[in-house]
């Protein structure tokens, strides 16, 4: 599999590798590192020095770019990689061809604490998660009836905010540690994005996502209908 994988690797991406043979061994590289910062049960964790020297030589003799290595290493130690397993509860599709996605910076909701979050826009809702991988979002804040604005913070760059625009806390729900779905506790989310264009294109792209509501749609028509037979 791990051959295969590197074949259609070096493919796809040409230049990255002088031969199929240094993917493959990089390729197990990765899932050491993955399994050393990650499993509780090694001690010994690497580090990304050592992670640089075990990796000397492996381009057909040469070394592959520094640069690189560190930034494979920051990127396992930020979020391990699982193989997703098929519990039968597959929410792929819903995830699927979403709206926006990216990280974000979530400000808790009593505790004033900022997550990375992965968010992920659609179906008018706004998911987040803690790793890209996880198949379960840790919250979903479904955005019919909340309004966006933008809003400067003492400690973060480009920060929005989800919130009601009568008041009182925003409907959503969130995961526990212990795993329960409760609701959550915000009266805005505070967000923040790590550039001004992006928070710019969230906040667009949730416009968008409150305003084609198809329910809100549905009702306003209504509402026009009988408004307009009470006038006549
Ligand atoms: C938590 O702080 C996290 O920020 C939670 O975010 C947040 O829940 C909690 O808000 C906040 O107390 P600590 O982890 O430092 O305890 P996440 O769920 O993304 O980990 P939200 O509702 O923002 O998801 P409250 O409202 O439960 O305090």
């Amino acid at each position: 599999m791990m051959e295969a994988f590197a074949a259609r690797y070096c493919q796809c991406n040409p230049g990255v590798f002088q031969s199929t043979d240094a993917c493959y061994v990089l390729s197990f590289a990765i899932i050491m590192l993955n399994t050393s910062l990650h499993n509780p049960n090694v001690r010994d964790k690497l580090t990304v020095e050592r992670f640089v020297i075990m990796n000397r030589g492996i381009n057909d003799g040469g070394d592959l770019p520094e640069e690189l290595l560190r930034n494979l290493y920051e990127s396992i130690k930020n979020e391990p990689f699982k193989i997703p397993e098929d519990d039968g509860n597959d929410l792929t599709h819903t995830f699927f061809n979403p709206d926006r996605e990216g990280w974000l910076l979530k400000l808790g909701g009593r505790v004033k604490t900022w997550k990375r979050r992965w968010f992920i826009l659609t179906d008018n809702c706004l998911y987040y998660f803690e790793y890209t991988t996880d198949k379960e979002p840790r919250g979903i804040i479904p955005l019919e009836n909340l309004s966006i604005r933008e809003v400067d913070d003492p400690k973060k760059p480009n920060c929005f905010e989800l919130y009601n625009d009568g008041g009182g806390l925003v409907k959503a729900c969130k995961t526990e540690a212990d795993g329960r779905v409760v609701e959550g506790n915000h009266v805005v989310y505070r967000i923040s994005a790590p550039t001004p264009e992006e928070r710019d294109e969230w906040i667009k792209s949730i416009k968008a996502s409150i305003s084609k509501d198809p329910f809100y749609e549905m009702l306003a028509a209504r509402k026009k209908r009988v408004a307009s037979k009470k006038s006549s």
